[in-house]
Order: C-alpha cells, then sequence, then structure tokens
C-alpha cells in the first residue's frame, strides 16, 4: 500500500478509497471583495496556495484518486443561514449582502464559484455548505460511504475554520484523515501552524499532516 512520509508517523492509502476533498478554494474568501475582505483580512495569502492546491488537483485526477469541492454558500432567501451567523463581526458586508461579486456567499452568485485555476472537472463532486464543516448539513457522509471512501486528504481553506472543522467531523465519523500543509492557509498564519500542530499531536489526535511534496512521493 503507498505511504506518505507524514507527521506523526507514515499514512499508509489505498488510492481507490481515497478521496481529495478541496475545501472553499471560492472567490468569496481569496479574491478582494467578497466575504473574507468584508471580515477584515488580507486575502492575498490565500491565493497563494492556488498553485499548489491545482497540482495537488492534478496528482489525484492522474491517480484516480476521487475529487470533493467544497463551497461555503447560502440559499438566495437565506433560510439556512443562522441570524447569529449573519449578525457575527459586523463586516462591512453581510452575508446575502450585494457585494461587488454579487451577493455574499450566496450559492449561484459570482462571488460563490471556485476560482478559475481550481474549477472542478465533469464528474467531480461540488458540496455547498451552510456551514463551517462540509458534513454538517449535506450529504457527504452518505456519498462517500456509498463509494467505499475511508481516506480523505484534505486541502483548502481557511485552516483553522472550515478545514479544521470538516477534518474534525470526518476523523469523528472515522475517517483516516491528511491535511496537505501547503495546500492549506489562514489569514492568520499562527493559526495554521497551531492547527497543524493540534492535528498530528497526541499521536495523530485528528489524523496525519505532510507537504504536497510527500504526498506526491507517495505515487510516482
Ligand atoms: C470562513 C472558511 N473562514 N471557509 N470560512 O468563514 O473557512
Amino acid at each position: 500500500m503507498p505511504e506518505i512520509a507524514a507527521r506523526p508517523y507514515p499514512y499508509s492509502f489505498a488510492p481507490a478509497g481515497t478521496a481529495l476533498v478541496v475545501i472553499d478554494m471560492q472567490r468569496d474568501f481569496i479574491e478582494r471583495g467578497g466575504f473574507g475582505e468584508a471580515l477584515g483580512n488580507d486575502v492575498s495569502r490565500l491565493a497563494a496556495i492556488v498553485p499548489t492546491v491545482r497540482d495537488l488537483l492534478a496528482w489525484a485526477r492522474a491517480h484516480g484518486i476521487r475529487v470533493v469541492h467544497t463551497r461555503e454558500g447560502h440559499r438566495p432567501d437565506l433560510a439556512d443561514c443562522p441570524p447569529a451567523k449573519r449578525q457575527r463581526g459586523r463586516p462591512a458586508l453581510r452575508i446575502g449582502d450585494a457585494g461587488p461579486m454579487g451577493r455574499i456567499l450566496v450559492d449561484g452568485q459570482p462571488g460563490n464559484d471556485i476560482v478559475p485555476d481550481l474549477a472542478p472537472c465533469r464528474g467531480e463532486t461540488v458540496i455547498v455548505k451552510p456551514g463551517k464543516g462540509a458534513f454538517y448539513a449535506t450529504a457527504l457522509d452518505e456519498m462517500l460511504r456509498s463509494q467505499r471512501i475511508t481516506h480523505l486528504l484534505l486541502a483548502g481553506v481557511t485552516t483553522e475554520v472550515c478545514v479544521q472543522t470538516t477534518m474534525r467531523e470526518a476523523n469523528d465519523r472515522g475517517y483516516e484523515c491528511l491535511l496537505v500543509e501547503d495546500a492549506t492557509e489562514s489569514y492568520f498564519p499562527e493559526f495554521k501552524q497551531a492547527t497543524l500542530a493540534m492535528v498530528h499531536a497526541q499521536g495523530g489526535i485528528v489524523g496525519w499532516t505532510a507537504p504536497f511534496a510527500a504526498v506526491r512521493a507517495s505515487l510516482p
């Protein structure tokens, strides 16, 4: 079985039982004028990982590893957006407000699209999720189980919010998870480093982490 030189110890996986889950690489978080910037963040930090995520996607596709993309997005009537989420943080633009890329964090709006360099290929699953975790109020778990997926490689943004929440949800559901270190990013570098440490501490209490080079080396 292929093995990735990971922390805290090598990660074994069968490509047929593995999915790459790319979380929220959408314009709302990565480009100017979206939700991330409305919350006061410097979005350029996130744009910097796009080339690595693109290479990771190409690697997964070349090896027949299933690819799942997620987007954080709400229904146009915001019926799936709790008022607490909409009110939180006093942002310049709230979820559902009209912004430069359409309505903020609303499914179907230009800002909610995945960035063009990472556009899903035909046949790849796109999960639209109302929460931070990709398992909350979605069919992700049923979909993965029906395809006999047991191992997840995770990438995307932001490391300590949607990526970590999803990884913890997956871990609790029994998936063996590895977070690709340079294919995830945060608006706060210290939060990213803390998340990586939390994941692989205590013998891999949430899972494994490894750089993309180590992932790529596992399947020549
Ligand atoms: C946030 C996310 N940060 N995708 N969403 O609100 O991490």
